[in-house]
């Protein structure tokens, strides 16, 4: 009974309430009567995916006919989070979705909840990608994302007993409706086997690489929309599968359990995300995904490179390419073998446009987490590059022995083999040589990095590090997931600010105006309220949405120290058994985080945190005043709820050891204060909200470094901390597991003996830290105040200045923007 121009493209509410009835019909195939959530969450994101089409397909042909720079962000990782609330955003078209659901007797919020969120990632390094892509598409930046379509993501967490249970994420269930599969843009990515060189007619030395095994890569492509910018990039994933030809052969000359094993190879490539962040064990498979997907983009870019016209030759002039850390980084072998054993250029041609082509992004101190492969495993999967690779080796250190004569200890530090022992390819020295700028994510971090780390690399090429500090994106993590403080600041500031954060600090006037703060306050127990909710239904733990929420939400790490906010809360349980009636302001300690499935301290962690909080939340003499509460299955969704109602946020990582945190960013601008170290962007995070809006503890790096080098014996402080020596011999005790005095040995004999991540030495420090928090949020009007500085001041960790940085300093991107109307 609806008459619409166009159900397609049309944004009027009655042509949306007729496309998404007819979605439902004809491309679920289900009619209303009979429909679930899911059909019509289908039926609304086909609806808002018809709507996008216009803009990525003129987007594309913009950037080919106006010749454009273009940005190729290699990720092993894209942690997306879901896409239909953040599209809609983007779209302008919140209002108008609403209206038509509701006409259709929809509940929209219902809808938005029934999306499995695309967990292809572990967390920062995976996040940070998701938000740049909404930064590029948002700046109009021509860019694109690279990575792999994992059939499995990140593990779903339950906790079953206290301990953390994995379960796989088939995330596909029900379909995929944001990506498009374009089985015409297929390459080959080959491995294996062995090599042969010759020397051609001309006198040219030639090598051929003979292959083991050859798989295809078919692209799967998503729609990545700016904020009402009229512009809609692609994330390109790929997944892997047998060829037809290399299965037919080995099927037909009857070698059925060749072709057979052939498919089992292809097909496990892009099978399961990897998931441990920031440990690294050598295996082969991890390789094989690497390489599987920076051959298949480096080749999908020379074959675009080429379709639009333009010589191989220029092909670092339009294109560039981004490594988020390492697991690309052998893009810079690949790189040269196309160049020159495919199209045929020399050594030096193709060295020069390699070397103009990429930029590395470095995301960790941790010396365990710099990647190297064991060099036998290397050469039997690639051939070709291990040779390649001693090629750029030989030529980079016989330059290095030029510029520093007689150093043969630098030249071994340096040398992309690692040769102590056994040998191991250095992809982190392989980046570096092969790039022409390198960053890290925090001033203090890219300090780190040149002082240390990458230090000797500094030495020779000062003049290619350069910060740039992370940022994220206010759409997602501020518009979408706070629409209570969102609405709240634009009745006061207007709307400019979702674009431009900066803007955001025509809030600061509204700090001194206790009428605001009052508002703030209410925006800020609705927001709570609805974690409240979601707490009882996941967990069945009653929590007091007027107690302060004190959420540490992030992958569990003994660098991140979870375990130093337990020993905290542990200090406040012993003193309120010892006082009772003692008055401190009720607190909810809000845990979420994954463990890596083989990192059984981080496990035992988490059944730690369980423990404690079935001890405290069932103890009638304290549970009104504490609460803990462990979160299972923390992910992109539920930060969306998290981060909005945290009125303190926990970033207590040991100093140094944190590249930069972006959790940090997300809590500060939706208003909780933090208590925190100078680590990671904390340090700029502090400097910019004002250091009376922030509380600080701990040591510093420089002072980490200092008690490291002059021997640190946490036995000693244990000894001479009463309190401290209390909550640690509670925990021997057996009083948090009923009885068993070895559950936890492991733990506590690690902090006892070596406590590598110093909580003994911070732990004073942080007790009184949080002391003065307690006191702080007494004063409500006091703290409202420091909650607004702190949102109204957060501008610069928009991930829109980020990408802005990239641009400027690094990509050398100048042209923005499509001829497309908005
Ligand atoms: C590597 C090889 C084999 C298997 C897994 C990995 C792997 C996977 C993920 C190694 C590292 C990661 C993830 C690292 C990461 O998330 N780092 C974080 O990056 C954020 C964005 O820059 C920073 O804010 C965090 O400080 C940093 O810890």
């Amino acid at each position: 009974d609806l008459i619409v121009d166009d159900d397609r493209t049309s944004i009027t509410v009655p042509a949306l309430k007729q496309a998404i009835l007819d979605n439902l019909f004809y491309v679920v195939g289900k009619r209303a009567e009979v429909a679930t959530d899911m059909d019509h969450f289908m039926a609304l994101a086909y609806t808002v995916r018809d709507r996008i089409l216009a803009r990525w397909l003129t987007t594309k042909g913009d950037y080919v006919k106006h010749h454009m720079r273009t940005v190729h962000y290699l990720s092993a990782e894209f942690l997306m989070g879901p896409h239909l609330a953040n599209n809609i955003l983007n779209l302008g078209l919140q209002e108008a979705v609403r209206q038509a659901t509701s006409e259709l007797d929809l509940d929209l919020d219902l809808l938005i909840k029934q999306e499995s969120e695309p967990g292809l990632g572990n967390g920062g390094l995976g996040r940070l990608a998701a938000c740049y892509l909404d930064s590029l598409a948002t700046l109009g930046v021509p860019a694109m994302g690279y990575g792999i379509r994992y059939e499995y993501g990140m593990f779903h967490q339950t906790i079953r007993d206290g301990w953390q249970v994995e379960l796989t994420d088939y995330w596909l269930r029900y379909g995929n409706p944001w990506e498009i599969r374009r089985p015409q843009a297929d390459v080959e990515v080959a491995f294996g086997g062995h090599t042969q060189s010759w020397r051609d007619p001309f006198g040219e030395y030639k090598v051929q690489w003979i292959p083991g095994e050859v798989v295809k890569g078919i692209p799967y492509d998503t729609p990545i929309l700016g904020y009402r910018s009229g512009v809609a990039n692609t994330l390109r994933l790929w997944r892997s599968e047998a060829t037809e030809s290399f299965y037919f052969e080995r099927f037909n000359s009857g070698d059925y359990e060749g072709a057979v094993g052939a498919k089992v190879f292809a097909e496990n490539i892009s099978k399961v995300l990897y998931p441990n962040d920031e440990e690294i064990r050598g295996k082969e498979l991890r390789l094989q995904q690497q390489y599987f997907f920076t051959s298949c983009s480096l080749q999908d870019m020379i074959r675009r490179h080429q379709n639009a016209g333009h010589a191989i030759e220029n092909f670092h002039e339009l294109c560039v390419v981004q490594l988020n850390d390492t697991h690309p980084s052998i893009g810079v072998a690949e790189l040269m073998r196309l160049l020159i054993d495919i199209h045929g250029l020399g050594w030096d041609k193709a060295w020069e446009i390699t070397s103009h082509t990429f930029n590395y992004t470095n995301h960790t101190l941790l010396p365990e987490a710099l990647e190297r492969w064991p060099l036998p495993m290397f050469g039997s999967l690639l051939p070709r590059h291990l040779e390649i690779i001693y090629e750029i080796n030989a030529r980079f250190l016989s330059a290095l022995r030029e510029r520093f004569p007689n150093d043969e200890d630098r030249v071994a530090r340096m040398s992309l083999i690692d040769e102590h022992g056994e040998r191991y390819v250095r992809m982190a020295h392989l980046a570096c040589v092969g790039s022409e700028h390198i960053n890290g994510v925090a001033r203090l971090h890219t300090e780190l990095l040149k002082s240390d780390v990458l230090h000797d690399f500094y030495e020779l090429w000062p003049e290619k590090f350069i910060n740039v500090t992370n940022g994220v994106t206010p759409r997602r993590w501020l518009a979408v997931s706070n629409p209570e403080q969102t609405e709240l600041m634009i009745s006061k500031i207007g709307q400019d600010w979702i674009g431009d954060l900066d803007r955001v600090s025509q809030l600061e006037r509204y700090a001194e105006d206790s009428a605001f703060r009052a508002d703030w306050r209410n925006v800020q127990y609705a927001v709570k309220v609805r974690l409240t909710q979601y707490i009882a239904n996941t967990t069945g733990i009653a929590v007091d949405p007027k107690s302060m929420f004190d959420a540490q939400v992030k992958r569990i790490h003994e660098y991140k120290r979870q375990h130093l906010n337990l020993l905290y809360i542990l200090t406040q349980y012993q003193r309120l058994k010892k006082t009772p009636g003692l008055e401190i302001p009720a607190r909810t300690f809000l845990f979420g985080g994954k463990a890596a499935p083989g990192y059984f301290i981080a496990k035992l962690i988490i059944k730690l945190i369980t423990s404690v909080a079935e001890v405290i939340n069932n103890d009638p003499e304290v549970n009104q005043q504490l609460k803990v509460v462990f979160l299972p299955d923390y992910n992109v969704t539920f930060g969306q709820l998290v981060y909005p109602a945290a009125d303190l946020s926990e970033q207590i990582s040991t100093a140094g050891k944190e590249a930069s945190g972006t959790g940090n960013m997300k809590f500060a601008m939706n208003g909780a204060l933090t208590i925190g170290t100078l680590d990671g962007a904390n340090i700029e995070i502090r400097e910019a909200v004002g250091h009376e809006n922030f509380f600080l503890f701990g040591l510093t790096a420089a002072e980490v470094a200092a008690k490291k080098a002059a021997g640190y014996h946490p036995h000693q402080i244990y000894e001479s901390n009463g309190e401290l020596r209390e909550v640690i011999d509670s925990i021997v005790s057996g009083q948090f597991s009923r009885g068993d005095r070895n559950l936890f040995r492991p733990l506590v004999d690690g902090l006892l003996n070596t406590d590598p991540y110093l909580l003994f030495a911070d732990y004073q420090s942080y007790v009184d830290c949080q002391d003065q928090v307690g006191k702080a949020y007494s004063d409500q009007e006091g703290w409202s105040k420091m909650s607004i500085y702190n949102a109204a001041r957060m501008g610069r960790f928009s991930s829109d200045r980020s990408i802005q940085e990239y641009c400027r300093n690094i990509w050398n991107i100048t042209r923005f923007g499509v001829d497309a109307p908005q």
